[in-house]
């Protein structure tokens, strides 16, 4: 029981393995009592006492913020969440770090204090300097602990939301019994990820919070601009969960709902949609003067400010004498005050003393090889994905369609029968949430593998995969171990949405591995060795190859061995590069031209290793790529630029693309074959191309 006349305890912050520093324990003693975590419930006596002097700390650390931007020593988005510290420490108190999975927001300055980072580690992120947790690599709010499940904020608002969902359901599924918090804004309860994640969550019923701190604004769009329900907890009804609006200016009531949530989840696992009626007494950010807030309201507003309300509550109802309350501010101020100076003092970033790696390393051990003497390319995924469950308990397989029905293109026949629902799961229709949820899940050590059902379909991703995953080892020091399975490619007549290969986009974003194979093989181990890479990687499976050819699968289980690009065919006067579905083409027309012709698979598009390919350059004079998509979507122009720099003495004749047509794939069989490159024009390509020495 907290004792506010007798001696204060420690301030209590647990360690954090991303954090060096963790100044505060050490150096305040005796104001702030140890938090008393759910299922422990603190009586309202003992709430105040234990919120004020977080409260006051995140206060007083954001007015000194402002200081610091106004100085110019603070740049970026310095948002703040004056006004709002009621329900960021009030929501927070309850849970348990490094074992609830969290996502806080850019106003939330207090619960990242309760959940484990120390007031100079927060100053310093502000400083951008050596010592902040990101070190200098990300702004002001977009911080975290990964490896503590406090996930940091993406600036998409709503993405982060499916990642708390996955985060929750993979440690349930590992057996812990954890809860999730996602915070979300009234402005960003308008993102499409926001209904995506709910009903995800709702769906697999995942007990996870998703508290809408509502403060009447997003940035100065007011909320009759954004929604036109009277509350937004009534949107809980349409996704079949609780939900519940409070006042979100008393950390008593926040701290009440949220612990009687996790009651609730603790009961019957799915999620509350909690909304918290708040308040923002300052701009959007530290350089808005907020004018489109009136005087009035704001005169309101002022009224409700938690914080000397909470320190009413301290007096008339925690029973703190005005001597005691005075005690620990005086603390709170030098807590500050220490935390400002030392990180003023901490060293700036230095660009050459940081490790510039977008990969986490991976250089797994051997696995199990695996032989058949024939399969089709979509039986190859089929084996491999069977292979991956089998030998890999953290492994799981999600995406639309992939149970009982086996996937789109059949290439998940039997596995839902053979490793159940919880391992082989059928997605509601939300591809960004679906991946949110992969990247969550990956950090709680499930080992997801997302099928698109169409590589068209990811596009729907661009931010969480593209952005979020991608960045996030760079970002956070976490590996982002995912594997995403994408069926590509035209022929089949399918139409502009449904025949895309995006390849080209997928490479546009630092962070993610690309495996683009053309035989059964290659399939087999692209699969194999994508899944145990330990970040995001991306198998292109042309549909159009699934069920045409067939070929031996003899992987040896050495994964280092994979990523290198294959050749089919050895040749002096031609190197022929050829993507996807195009390598049979290519093949057909080298065997067929009269020349000897090298043909080359890149296999690996990111990181691309073109030496083995230059090397052939270098020794045939003479370069073609061919590429399905049209000349500006691929990567085929990509690869004669690095092999012209790299060859260019020795280069017989200006190297060629034959690519599609630079246009959406049309869709009627006669249009399509139009679009589509074959092996009469790479025939063609090859006669031309071998016409010409101008040496
Ligand atoms: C998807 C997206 N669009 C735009 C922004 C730019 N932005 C940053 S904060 C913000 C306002 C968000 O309002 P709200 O969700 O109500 O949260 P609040 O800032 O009020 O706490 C905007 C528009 C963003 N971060 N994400
Ligand atoms: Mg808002």
């Amino acid at each position: 029981m907290w004792n506010p006349s007798g001696p204060a305890p420690r301030c209590w912050v647990e360690g954090s393995s991303a954090l060096k520093v963790g100044a505060w324990p050490q150096r305040v003693p005796g104001t702030v009592p140890p938090v008393t975590r759910f299922p422990e419930r603190l009586a309202r006596p003992e709430l105040y006492a234990a919120a004020y002097p977080w409260m006051a700390v995140s206060r007083r650390l954001e007015e000194q913020l402002i200081e610091l931007f106004q100085k110019g020593l603070a740049r970026g988005t310095v948002t703040l969440s004056i006004g709002n510290e009621a329900t960021t420490v009030g929501m927070a108190l309850p849970l348990r770090p490094k074992r609830d999975v969290v996502s806080l927001l850019h106003r939330d300055f207090g619960a990242h204090l309760v959940l484990g980072t120390s007031p100079y580690a927060m100053v310093c992120q502000y400083l951008a300097n050596a010592d902040s947790p990101t070190h200098g690599r990300e702004g002001n709010v977009h911080h975290g602990d990964a490896n503590s499940r406090r996930f940091p904020m993406m600036s998409h608002l709503g993405k982060m939301l499916s990642l708390v969902v996955g985060g929750t359901w993979a440690a349930r599924r590992h057996g812990e019994e954890v809860f999730g918090l996602a915070v979300i804004g009234d402005g960003g309860s308008s993102t499409g990820e926001f209904h995506e994640a709910l009903n995800l969550a709702a769906v697999q019923r995942v007990p996870v919070l998703f508290l809408v701190e509502n403060n009447h604004y997003s940035f100065s769009t007011p909320t009759h601009a954004q929604y036109r329900c009277r509350r937004l907890s009534d949107r809980s009804k349409g996704y079949g969960i609780p939900g519940r609006t409070i006042d979100g200016t008393d950390p008593w009531k926040v701290y009440s709902a949220v612990w009687d949530s996790l009651a609730a989840m603790a009961e019957s696992p799915g999620p509350v949609l909690l909304e918290c009626m708040s308040i923002r007494l300052r701009g959007h950010a530290a350089y808005d003067k907020a004018e489109y807030v009136s005087g009035q309201e704001l005169e309101k507003w002022l009224r409700r400010d938690p914080l000397p309300s909470t320190r009413r509550q301290l007096l008339e109802i925690s029973g703190f004498s005005e001597a005691r309350v005075a005690e620990i501010e005086a603390d709170v101020e030098e807590q500050v005050r220490a935390a400002v100076a030392d990180a003023l003092r901490a060293p700036r970033c230095q660009a050459t003393s940081q490790e510039w790696r977008v990969f986490a390393e991976s250089s797994p051990a051997p696995v199990k090889p695996f032989r058949m003497a024939k399969a089709k390319n979509g039986e190859a995924v089929q084996r491999a994905l069977a292979y991956l469950l089998e030998n890999s308990p953290r492994a799981l397989l999600a995406g639309l369609d992939v149970g009982r029905y086996g996937s789109a293109f059949k290439t998940c026949k039997g596995l839902f029968d053979r490793f159940g629902a919880d391992r082989v799961i059928d997605m509601p229709l939300c591809e960004s949430a679906i991946m949110g949820f992969a990247l969550g899940a990956s950090q709680v050590g499930a080992e997801p593998i997302i099928e698109f059902q169409f590589a068209d379909f990811s596009t729907e991703t661009v931010s969480q995969l593209g952005l979020n995953a991608g960045t996030w080892y760079f970002r956070t020091g976490q590996p982002a171990p995912i594997l995403v399975r994408l069926p590509c490619g035209g022929g089949l007549t399918m139409g502009a949405f449904h025949s895309g290969e995006y390849e080209g986009l997928w490479s546009q974003f630092p962070g993610l591995k690309l495996l683009y194979p053309a035989t059964p093989q290659e399939t087999f181990e692209a699969l194999v060795a994508g899944f145990y890479d330990r970040n995001p990687c991306l198998v292109f499976e042309h549909k159009l190859l699934y069920w045409s050819t067939s070929g031996p699968i003899d992987f040896d289980g050495d994964l280092t061995a994979v990523w290198r690009p294959r050749r089919y065919a050895e040749g002096s006067e031609l190197t022929l590069v050829a993507f996807g579905a195009m390598v049979p083409y290519a093949l057909t027309a080298a065997e067929g031209c009269g020349r000897s012709v090298e043909v080359w698979n890149p296999f690996v598009l990111e990181p691309m290793d073109l030496g083995p390919i230059c090397e052939s350059v270098e020794k045939t004079g003479r370069l073609l790529v061919v590429q399905e998509c049209g000349p500006g979507q691929g990567l085929g122009n990509r690869v004669i630029a690095e092999i012209s720099r790299s060859c260019a003495k020795r280069l017989r004749a200006a190297p060629r693309l034959i690519a599609g047509k630079d246009m959406p794939v049309p869709f009627a069989t006669e249009l399509e074959s139009y679009f589509r490159p074959n092996a009469e024009r790479i025939a063609a390509g090859i006669a031309e191309l071998t016409a010409e020495d101008r040496t």
